[in-house]
């Protein structure tokens, strides 16, 4: 029983090593208790994040209009009103750390004469609130920021519903020593 249990777990744990003998480490199985992976934030909700200026942990949307006309103002620095698509994409370098991070400025950009204005970035924000505002008490908690994730999958499929692998008493495959 237990040798056909070591059997089984020594069969799986070799499917685990490639052919180079690399072993897989996995990401712990979904149904273990911790599952903190699967909880993300994006990068538009880190910035709505940091507009609550009163620091109770939720955003308003006062702390929400003055935060994005900051955001805009910082990067419109000859005040024209307007931020070209270069320009905006500075301000999502600079606010969201990565210049591809959404909202693209296709989607701001609502009249379409590329360029992005203060109007139209507060205008995306505020339906973006309305979005995030999941229970609709008007202000943006950090649980509504949150987004959860299915668990990772791996290039050999789900790995959901596989019970969890016993290491073998011994290791399976031979150590290559450190010269
Ligand atoms: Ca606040
Ligand atoms: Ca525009």
């Amino acid at each position: 029983m237990l040798a056909t249990a070591l059997a089984l777990a020594f069969a799986l744990q070799a499917a685990a090593t490639q052919d180079d003998g690399t072993i897989v480490v996995r990401a712990p199985l979904p149904g273990t208790p911790q599952t903190p992976a699967t909880m993300v934030v994006e990068p538009v909700a880190m910035l709505i994040a940091t507009f609550d200026a009163d620091g109770d942990g939720a955003v308003d949307r006062a702390e929400l209009t003055a935060g994005v006309r900051h955001t805009f103002e910082a990067i419109d620095t000859v005040k024209a009103g307007q931020l070209r698509y270069i320009a905006f994409a500075d301000w999502a370098e600079r606010w969201l750390g990565d210049r591809n991070a959404l909202p693209s400025p296709f989607e701001v950009d609502r009249n379409q004469d590329d360029q992005v204005s203060l109007d139209e970035l507060e205008d995306h924000f505020s339906r973006l609130f309305a979005r995030y505002d999941k229970n609709g008490d008007k202000r943006i908690s950090r649980a509504e920021l949150l987004t959860y994730r299915p668990p990772p999958i791996d290039a050999k499929g789900p790995t959901g519903g596989r019970p969890p692998v016993k290491p073998p008493a011994k290791p399976p495959a031979k150590k290559r020593q450190p010269e």
